[in-house]
């Protein structure tokens, strides 16, 4: 899981939802992952997955690559507050109003984060073949210094971990199981890269869900 420059501390062992969940510290060089496996029970995390995948609308979202527009490896929602309009790699996206579900499932990372994320991207990788290609969070929208906090359900898949500046380093893995939360913590945008590389011979679906905080436009007031 881990590799030279991450350092990993196990700090308590418990993982029932609404108990205190197994965490783990992952050190970035000066920023850092915390880990929380079990963070939702494996009951209640099947029927998360269950309802998202029969609630939301799913869209196909294409890129333009070479003068052609390549359908992105992955099908995605993207939900939040109605000010949350959000752009990446050339796709724009307005957001859905929040479902009861996600709803609650933000509302349970905001209270053990600490954030206020506002907005979700979800995706669905609907097997080990589509994937989410090298990337930061690290949209100008987003503010200087983002928190990113990201819930898994269905297929454990690896998330892949390599510094921006070039080097040797290969890069490190965290395995995102059903029902894990990881918060990327502010710092790690800036610094490190991260994707979800093809496995092919993974056959479940995996959701994503990647909650992020857009600043609300600022009133006339304030503008002065
Ligand atoms: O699927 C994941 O775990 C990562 C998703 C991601 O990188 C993103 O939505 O920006």
């Amino acid at each position: 899981m881990a590799r030279q420059t991450t350092e990993t501390m196990r700090l308590n062992t418990t993982a029932k939802d609404h108990a205190e969940p197994s965490k783990t510290i992952h050190l970035m060089g000066s920023s850092s992952i915390t880990e929380y496996t079990g963070f939702w029970s494996s009951d209640s995390a099947d029927d998360i997955l269950g309802q998202l995948l029969s609630e939301l609308t799913w869209r196909t979202d294409c890129i333009n690559l070479f003068g052609k527009r390549i359908p992105i490896p992955r099908l995605q929602c993207w939900m939040g507050e109605p000010h949350c309009d959000y752009k990446y790699s050339g796709i724009s996206l307005a957001p859905m109003p929040w479902v009861p579900i996600v709803a609650r499932i933000r509302d349970r990372i905001n209270t053990i984060s600490g954030e206020a994320f506002n907005c979700v991207l979800i995706n669905q990788y609907r097997n080990g073949f589509d994937s989410n290609g090298w990337h930061a969070d690290d949209e100008k929208i987003l503010g200087e210094s983002p928190a990113i906090a990201s819930a898994s359900f269905g297929a454990t898949r690896s998330f892949q971990l390599k510094p921006k500046r070039k080097g040797t380093d290969k890069p490190s893995t965290i395995y995102l199981a059903h029902g894990s939360l990881i918060v990327m913590n502010p710092g790690f945008q800036e610094e490190w890269l991260h994707q979800i590389p093809k496995e092919k011979q993974i056959t479940g679906a995996r959701l994503n869900l990647t909650f992020r905080y857009i600043p609300p436009p600022l009133s006339r007031l304030e503008i002065g």
